[in-house]
């Protein structure tokens, strides 16, 4: 009876979830297709390169955190749909250069040929450049939002998009030498925690959250990108390509450092679990209804890909 009642309740937390999560693909996916020049202007190279990439698949991960925290505090998606669509520029323009030969050299993305493969390493090097700036655009032309506001979340974004270029850096700069649990913990949190912990921080502010609440979501926000981080780990070593939509196995082939690599497998979704409950202990202490954050990260904690 027990295992029934939880294997209910589990699948009405994984619908609720993929219904969130194909809503913000809609919303997200309507306003990038707006906002990235169409395929058939000049250079067509150009915006067909990004077009590649930004609708090749992708969880949205990004844009779903600042629409779900915007929405505890009461903002709608008019509000948010911008900056979600911002923030999901920089992180493809993050990948598109994270595979290029000079950096992971990576063949598949998002169950497809990565950009500098299907097009060429220019136009790669181009597209990615070309999606940063219209990140910024996208943010700075935000007529939905105040300037002061517009100003913050520029402020935001460009110093997570800085933060995340130096934990690439301190990233390659460890491949294939012995690192420490402080080191993986730096290169973690700026490679994948800055953006991820600015998404939630975006959705607070232009719901117009007060100091003590955004001091909580940016922590929440550091807790999330660092769970989203292990269970990457994770499954670079337990999950297939096919299933991932990327190379498997790539950390171990270069080295890279991760969590299992620094902690062993079985510590590292030990350290996954207590994070994801310091992060829900996180929550508790916010005055709303954040329960829909708290399945979210169930829901990174349990991922598959
Ligand atoms: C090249 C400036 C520069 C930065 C690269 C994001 C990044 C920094 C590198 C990508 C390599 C990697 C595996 C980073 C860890 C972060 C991460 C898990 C990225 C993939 O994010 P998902 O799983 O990807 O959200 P989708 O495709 O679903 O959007």
């Amino acid at each position: 009876m027990r295992f029934q009642a939880e294997l209910a309740d589990n699948l009405e937390f994984m619908s609720e979830l993929d219904n969130f999560f194909g809503q913000v693909r809609e919303i997200v996916d309507a306003a990038l297709d707006g906002l990235v020049p169409p395929p058939e202007n000049e250079p067509t190279r150009l915006y067909q390169a990004i077009r590649w990439s930004l609708f090749g698949g992708g969880k949205r991960f990004r844009p779903a955190m600042v629409i779900a925290t915007g929405r505890v505090f009461g903002a709608d998606n008019e509000r948010l749909k911008r900056a979600a669509a911002a923030v999901e520029m920089i992180h493809t323009y993050s990948l598109i250069h994270d595979d290029l030969p000079s950096m992971d050299d990576d063949d598949l993305r998002r169950g497809r040929a990565t950009v500098h493969r299907k097009f060429d390493e220019a136009t790669a090097i181009l597209a990615g450049d070309a999606l940063q700036a219209m990140a910024f655009e996208t943010i700075a032309g935000d007529e939905m939002l105040s300037h002061e506001l517009r100003l913050g979340l520029v402020a935001g974004l460009s110093s997570a998009a800085g933060r995340m270029v130096a934990g690439q850096q301190l990233d390659l700069e460890a491949e294939g030498k012995t690192v420490d649990m402080e080191s993986v913990e730096r290169i973690h949190k700026g490679k994948t925690g800055a953006l991820i912990e600015f998404s939630v921080r975006a959705g607070g502010m232009i719901a117009g959250t007060d100091a003590a609440d955004m001091e909580a979501l940016a922590l929440f926000g550091e807790k999330l990108g660092l769970l989203f981080q292990i269970t990457d780990d994770i499954l670079d070593v337990t999950s297939t390509s096919e299933d991932l939509g990327k190379t498997a196995g790539k950390d171990i082939a270069s080295k890279k450092a991760t969590y299992p690599d620094v902690l062993g497998l079985d510590a590292a979704r030990l350290m996954a679990t207590r994070i994801e409950s310091e992060a829900a202990d996180i929550l508790r202490s916010i005055p709303r209804d954040t329960g829909h954050l708290a399945s979210i990260c169930r829901y990174v904690a349990s991922r598959n890909s």
